[in-house]
C-alpha cells in the first residue's frame, strides 16, 4: 500500500504493537520506540523480513533523551511521513484527594509531555516538506471524565486540546492531523494502570468482547489509506459492548 517511514511511540506493547504488525505487512518503513529494548529488538526482527525496520530507544519524559535519540537516525530514516504518538498510559485509579503525586507526574509527564517533546522533534521535518500525517492517541477519557480518574482524563482532555490546535497550525503546510480515541481495549494498559495486580486487571474487561490492539490498529491503516484530499480528524471507537465511559454492558 505504501512506502511511507512511520514514526510509531509505544511500540513495545497493546496499540503500537499490534500497528507496526499491520502496516509492516502493507509495506510502511517503520521506526519503533520505547523502553524496552528486548521488545523493540524481537519485534526488529520479526518484522524486518517483511518491512525495513529501525528501533529506538528512549523515555519520552526525557526531552534530552527524545531529542537525542530522534537526531540519532541515519539520514535514509529521517524524513518522517507519518508520527503516531501512542505511547502513554494510567498509572493509578482513586479519588483525587488521595491521589498518588507520583502517578500524576507520570501521566502528565508521559502523556503530554511527551508527546510534546517527540512531536517537537518530528514536525519540522513535515512542515519543511509540507507533508505529512500526525496521529494522536487520545482516548474516551480525553471526551469525558469518570470517577477515579480525573488526572488520566486530564492527560488525555490535554492530548485533544493539542490535537485540535496541532490540526490548525499545520493546516497550512497540508500536513494531516488525526486523533483516535478508543473506549476499553484490552492491551497491558490496565496491568500498568493496577501496578501488576492481575485481578484488578481483569475485572476491566470482565463479561465483555473489549477492543483489541488489532481493532485500533485497523482504524489507523484506514486513516493512512484515506486519498490525499481527505483527512480522519477524530475517531472515538468502543466496543459494542461499551455506550460511554461509565456504561459498559457486562454480561
Ligand atoms: P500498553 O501499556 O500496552 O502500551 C503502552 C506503550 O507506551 C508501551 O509500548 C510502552 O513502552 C510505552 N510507554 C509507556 N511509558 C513510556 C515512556 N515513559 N517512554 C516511552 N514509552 C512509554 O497500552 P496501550 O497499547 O493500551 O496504550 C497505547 C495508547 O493508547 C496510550 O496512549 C493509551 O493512553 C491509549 N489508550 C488506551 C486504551 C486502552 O483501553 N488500552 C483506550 C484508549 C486510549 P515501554 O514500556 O517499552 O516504554
Ligand atoms: C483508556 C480507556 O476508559 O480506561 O484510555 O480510560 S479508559
Amino acid at each position: 500500500m505504501s512506502n511511507r517511514t512511520v514514526l510509531i511511540t509505544g511500540a513495545t506493547s497493546g496499540i503500537g504493537e499490534a500497528t507496526a504488525r499491520l502496516l509492516a505487512k502493507n509495506n510502511f518503513r517503520l521506526i519503533l520506540c520505547g523502553r524496552r529494548k528486548d521488545r523493540l529488538e524481537a519485534l526488529r526482527m520479526e518484522l524486518s523480513g517483511i518491512t525495513e525496520v529501525t528501533t529506538l530507544s528512549f523515555d519520552v519524559r526525557d526531552q534530552h533523551e527524545v531529542a537525542r535519540a530522534i537526531a540519532s537516525l541515519p539520514p535514509a530514516w529521517k524524513a518522517v511521513d507519518v508520527l503516531i504518538n501512542n505511547a502513554g498510559n494510567a498509572h493509578g485509579y482513586g479519588p483525587i484527594q488521595t491521589g498518588n503525586i507520583d502517578d500524576w507526574d507520570a501521566m502528565m509527564d508521559i502523556n503530554v509531555k511527551g508527546l510534546l517533546y517527540v512531536s517537537r522533534e518530528v514536525i519540522p521535518g513535515m512542515t519543511e516538506r509540507h507533508s505529512g500525517h500526525v496521529i494522536n492517541l487520545g482516548s474516551i477519557a480525553g471526551k469525558e471524565v469518570y470517577p477515579n480518574g480525573s488526572v488520566y482524563c486530564a492527560s488525555k482532555f490535554a492530548v485533544d486540546a493539542l490535537t485540535q490546535g496541532m490540526r490548525m497550525d499545520l493546516n497550512p503546510f497540508g500536513i494531516k492531523v488525526t486523533s483516535i480515541n478508543p473506549g476499553l481495549v484490552e492491551t497491558e494498559f490496565a496491568m500498568v494502570r493496577f501496578k501488576g495486580d492481575k485481578e484488578k486487571a481483569s475485572a476491566v474487561y470482565k463479561g465483555i468482547v473489549p477492543l483489541k490492539g488489532e481493532d485500533i490498529a485497523n482504524i489507523i491503516l484506514y486513516t493512512l489509506a484515506c486519498p490525499p484530499h481527505v483527512v480522519l480528524a477524530d475517531i472515538t471507537v468502543f466496543s459494542t459492548a461499551q455506550a460511554s465511559s461509565t456504561i459498559v454492558n457486562r454480561n
